[in-house]
């Protein structure tokens, strides 16, 4: 016999969750109590229960395995509500343990009780209390399963503090194998049949790409027949930007050419990807495209925002692999040299103008701050590929999307579900799940002033996260719509902060203020070589909102 609290977090190893992020309360006393002997499960203390949600979005997404978030009843769980809502947004498949008021007193208002199933169900997978302690085992692994079945995404369990505590036997239930669902051949020669027509095809790659790690099968595919891939808004990471292939990341900030490139393609190939408002730039550019093939893990997906020609449920890695296979006994010399021209004539010419788009000349800029293009190129003159950039909401993200070259999988962690503090505490769980790269957290002075507390948490566990804040004194995202749209009518959105570097210290990190673009090098390495946290603290053109178009 066994403790309930210690047949959960056993159910949970057996499903190879070795990481939990958590602060105690009352109601998960005997969780924390199961994990002092652990010397399996690593359990992270953070600040706010929002931080401990990031921080398992940035480790389940590096990892590609779910981690835990665990909270206490109402309060704790309602903090870390925002970090579940975009975790759900990102497909991210984390695991929310929140502990529930004993059952003999619930339902009565009882200290801190809230409805968990009812707030979580919306923006999560399952939402579940579990009704008798016997019963864990079989709810925590079902918990898990679905969580990584289909489109992944988060999944609540509530546990009252009792069935914590009840003793039950440890009966385990077999550790998930799920089977992947894979395309009909028969659709996989349609595709290809409609590929072999088009002029101008072109696939759009989301981030179904990086969550089924199917990163290769995708360049083999795009390479073999030559057709340029473009990713959906902030995945920049599922294709090599350097490749003559990638034409860049629709949606917001994406340059003239990448807009152009699909709304002239004749076919777009979508796989793994949501459609989101901002990839399709408010559901708009998909309407004159001829031919949309869609592949996407679940059938959600498949026409909720557009009808494709041809939908297909598949794992995005087995469909590419699918789809190569079926090309090389079907696509004739001809059609492979069409592509051959493509490449040399119009893909090269879309190419050259992105990479145009995508630099800037330390000349062109003769402004007293900071240029945050200019930034982001020279923090990458100071990293290797690996490196894991993890962005915040906010005007800065077109910036780090279109001014940093995105070389391997899993290099950009950001925030599609657009919450502000996602970036410091999501770096920190990124950090951990690949302790051996380099791990930088972009944010908006805005963004890290929701979170700074977590500051504490990365110095605590020696967690060497570079955070660099691109601080113009404002919400600048806002304000650049209330300059654009209401007049110049600024009201909200303009505010003071203190000093980040000194506050940094003063947390025991390092912190560094930077005010000229030749500092930005020599800090980055300073703060590359440190075991301590940095905050880098950049003065940012507080005038400058969203790059050009062009
Ligand atoms: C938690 C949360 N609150 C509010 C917003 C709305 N919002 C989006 S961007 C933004 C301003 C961000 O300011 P900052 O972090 O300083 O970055 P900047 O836009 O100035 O670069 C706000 C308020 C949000 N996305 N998330």
């Amino acid at each position: 016999m066994s403790k309930g609290a210690k047949v959960i977090i056993e159910s949970l190893k057996r499903e190879g969750i070795d990481h939990i992020f958590s602060l105690p309360g009352t109601t998960i006393l005997d969780l924390f109590d199961a994990l002092y002997d652990d010397k399996d499960v690593k359990l992270i203390v953070t600040r706010h229960e929002q931080g401990a949600a990031f921080m398992a979005d940035g480790y389940t997404r590096v990892s590609g395995k779910p981690s835990v978030c665990m909270a206490s009843r109402g309060p704790g769980a309602m903090n870390m509500a925002i970090g579940v809502h975009n975790a759900y947004m990102e497909s991210s498949p984390i695991i929310v343990l929140i502990g529930q008021v004993d059952q003999d007193i619930s339902l009565r208002d009882a200290f801190e009780e809230m409805d968990l199933v009812s707030v979580f169900k919306p923006f999560t997978k399952w939402s579940v209390e579990i009704q008798k302690a016997e019963r864990i085992p079989e709810l925590v692994q079902r918990a898990v399963r679905t969580s990584i079945s289909g489109r992944p995404r988060p999944v609540m369990i509530s546990v009252p503090m009792n069935l914590q505590k009840a003793d039950i036997e440890e009966v385990f239930w077999p550790k998930t194998n799920l089977p992947r669902p894979r395309a009909n051949i028969r659709d996989i020669e349609g595709i290809i049949n409609l590929i072999i027509r088009s002029n101008r095809p072109v696939i759009l790659a989301g981030g179904g790409i990086n969550s089924s790690e199917a990163n290769g099968e995708l360049l083999k595919f795009s390479e073999f027949l030559k057709i340029p891939t473009i990713s959906t808004w902030a995945r920049n990471d599922v294709f090599p930007n350097d490749n003559l292939l990638f034409l860049g990341a629709a949606g917001v900030g994406a340059a003239k050419v990448t807009l152009d490139y699909l709304a002239s393609a004749d076919l777009i190939l979508a796989i793994g990807c949501r459609f989101s408002e901002f990839t399709t730039m408010r559901y708009s550019f998909l309407k004159s495209c001829s031919s949309l093939i869609n592949i996407d893990i679940d059938s959600e997906g498949l026409s909720r925002v557009f009808s494709p020609t041809i939908g297909v449920i598949s794992d995005a890695k087995l469909a590419l692999e699918d789809l190569l296979n079926v090309s090389k006994t079907m696509v004739n010399e001809d059609y492979l040299m069409k592509g051959k021209d493509r490449l040399s004539k119009e893909i090269k010419e879309a190419k050259g103008k992105l990479l145009k788009a995508s630099i800037i000349a330390s000349d062109q800029y003769q402004g007293n701050f900071i240029h945050p293009g200019i930034l982001m190129q020279n923090i990458q003159k100071t990293l290797k590929e690996d490196a894991i950039i993890v962005i915040d909401a906010g005007s800065f993200m077109p910036w780090a999307s279109r001014f940093y070259q995105y070389k391997q999988p899993k290099t950009m962690i950001s925030t599609a579900g657009g919450s502000m503090g996602f970036a410091l505490p999501a770096a920190i769980g990124a950090q951990l799940a690949q302790p051996d790269r380099k791990v930088i957290a972009i944010t908006g002075d805005g963004g890290f002033m929701m979170v700074l507390q977590e500051l504490e948490t990365a110095v605590r566990y020696k967690i060497p996260i570079i955070v660099v804040v691109m601080n113009n004194f404002s919400f600048g995202n806002v304000k650049e719509k209330q300059i654009k749209n209401y007049g110049g009518r600024v009201i909200g959105s303009d505010y003071s902060n203190p000093d980040f570097a000194q506050l940094a210290k003063l947390f025991g990190a390092n912190g560094e203020r930077i005010e000229k673009t030749e500092e930005i090098v020599p800090a980055m390495g300073r703060a590359l070589k440190s075991d301590l946290p940095s905050v880098l603290d950049v003065m940012i053109d507080p005038n400058l909102f969203l790059p050009p178009i062009s």
